[in-house]
């Protein structure tokens, strides 16, 4: 096992690896930016090095500061959390060069599924269903016009290196295919640096649908059940759950044995996500890798018992897998809402500030994990979660009360916050029944005439 780790990381997921940690008795290391000289997981670890400005182009994203401090502070590994420079194929390659363990899959393999046309080949050769579309990346708008006409309109154009639904087109004919292709290479060449992409049949209506896997060194792969991730705006996801409402247990089985196939194909090694489209006759399709430890894995968490946090770091460190696919049981239901510093009656207008009263829920089947305390400003520069409201219920139905009463439970003064919204979701016909796609939230805000607030 590692002595000590760096991570490479702020916040509520700082805090988490830091728990992690201190139970497994691995030694911790925080870094933080001058804008988050007073945040609590400074205190929990058992060391701290400022990497840099507010910015996190000078901080969290800036590499040599990271390495820098991983040298000065003797560490064996670096966890780098979610986000930032968790899914950096580079980061983890000067991580190698440097001989700092890195918490997560190897360079080649998060720049193969980072690449998502390839990770669609990888798909396709492993026989992983795919939605149908482009064999890999297109060249240009005349080829795209002839793999169009046989796959059958609508088309979504995807930007192999894409990510929060930036470089993503539809078009519903031939025109229109040559104006979006044009505006998704431009859009992502800008975001990413990379105009690649490629073409799939758009799926109406789909659920999404994410397996957890946890594969080590030594060839073992196994799945951890589904999330369903459909509660989303502008591809930010509000509530997650787990199991899928959608799914049955032969569903479940298949998606997770597909999952694992899809894994092995692409040598992915540490914790991961397989995410794939459900369509409104179960149907389902792969779509992308996550090479990442995800926001929502506590509800993975809360269903299986197992510390996928605790697992990724044995992983890294050498271990094999404790446990075999009939070792892991799904018991119940969880529900996580995001609680994020945004103003849903506003667009969803960023609401950072000073946390004048922060009193988070408990009692019966209620976990927070959240970074914040009264008294607290979150600083503008971050995203703005505020933290991870769960529940876990034997039932659907004993979940959402639970979520309910949760919400109505929780205090936070001083800033907007989305709970008012997850609140009416759980209530919502749609989502009670379980049968929600990923167009309910923008269904909903537009018959209520609210997507601009
Ligand atoms: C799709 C799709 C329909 N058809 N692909 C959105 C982000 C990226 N992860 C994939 N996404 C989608 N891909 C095909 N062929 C619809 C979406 C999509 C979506 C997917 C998951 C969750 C929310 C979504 C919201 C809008 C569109």
């Amino acid at each position: 096992m590692f002595r000590r780790i760096l991570i490479a990381n702020r916040g509520e997921i700082a805090q988490r690896i830091i728990r992690a940690c201190r139970e497994l008795g691995v030694e911790t290391v925080a870094v933080y930016s001058e804008a988050d000289a007073d945040a609590l997981y400074l205190r929990q670890a058992d060391e701290t090095i400022c990497i840099g400005k507010a910015a996190s182009a000078e901080s969290y994203l800036d590499i040599p500061s990271i390495i820098s401090a991983a040298e000065i502070a003797d560490v064996d590994a670096i966890h780098p959390g979610y986000g930032f420079l968790a899914e950096n194929a580079h980061f983890a390659e000067v991580c190698k060069s440097c001989q700092i363990g890195f918490i997560g899959p190897d360079p080649e393999v998060i720049a193969s599924v980072g690449d998502k046309s390839r990770a669609r080949e990888i798909a396709m050769a492993a026989k992983v269903p795919v939605v149908p579309g482009s064999p890999g990346a297109v060249k240009d708008d005349v080829e795209a016009a002839r793999l169009a006409q046989e796959i059958g309109y609508p088309i979504m154009i995807k930007a192999a290196s894409g990510g929060g639904g930036k470089g993503m087109r539809v078009a519903s004919n031939e025109p229109s295919l040559k104006n979006q292709m044009r505006a998704a290479q431009n859009e992502a060449k800008a975001a990413f640096g990379d105009d690649t992409v490629y073409l799939e049949k758009f799926v109406e209506r789909p659920r999404h649908v994410e397996v957890q896997i946890l594969a080590d060194n030594e060839g073992n792969v196994i799945h951890l059940g589904e999330r369903d991730c459909s509660v989303q705006r502008r591809h930010q996801k509000l509530i997650e759950e787990s199991p899928s409402a959608a799914l049955t247990p032969k569903l479940r089985d298949k998606l997770g044995a597909t999952a694992v196939r899809m894994a092995k194909a692409a040598n992915y090694v540490n914790a991961g996500t397989v995410e794939f489209l459900l369509d409104k006759d179960n149907n389902f399709y792969f779509i992308e890798v996550n090479a990442r430890i995800q926001v929502e894995h506590t509800v993975t968490e809360m269903v299986t018992g197992v510390d996928l946090i605790q697992e990724q770091i044995r992983i890294a460190s050498g271990q094999p897998l404790r446990f075999k696919q009939k070792d892991i049981q799904l018991r119940g239901h969880a529900i996580e809402c995001r609680i994020n510093a945004e103003d849903p009656a506003r667009n969803f207008q960023p609401s950072p500030g000073t946390l004048t009263a922060f009193v988070p829920p408990g009692g019966p089947g209620v976990r927070v994990d959240s970074h914040c305390y009264s008294g607290y400003r979150i600083p503008p520069n971050y995203d703005s979660m505020i933290g991870k409201l769960l529940v876990h219920r034997n039932t659907r139905d004993e979940a959402i009360r639970t979520m309910l009463r949760a919400l109505d439970e929780f205090v936070i003064e001083g800033v907007a916050s989305t709970i008012p919204l997850q609140r009416e979701i759980l209530k919502h016909a749609d989502f009670k029944s379980g049968g929600h796609d990923t167009g309910f939230i923008e269904r909903w805000f537009s018959s209520h005439g609210r997507e601009n607030g």
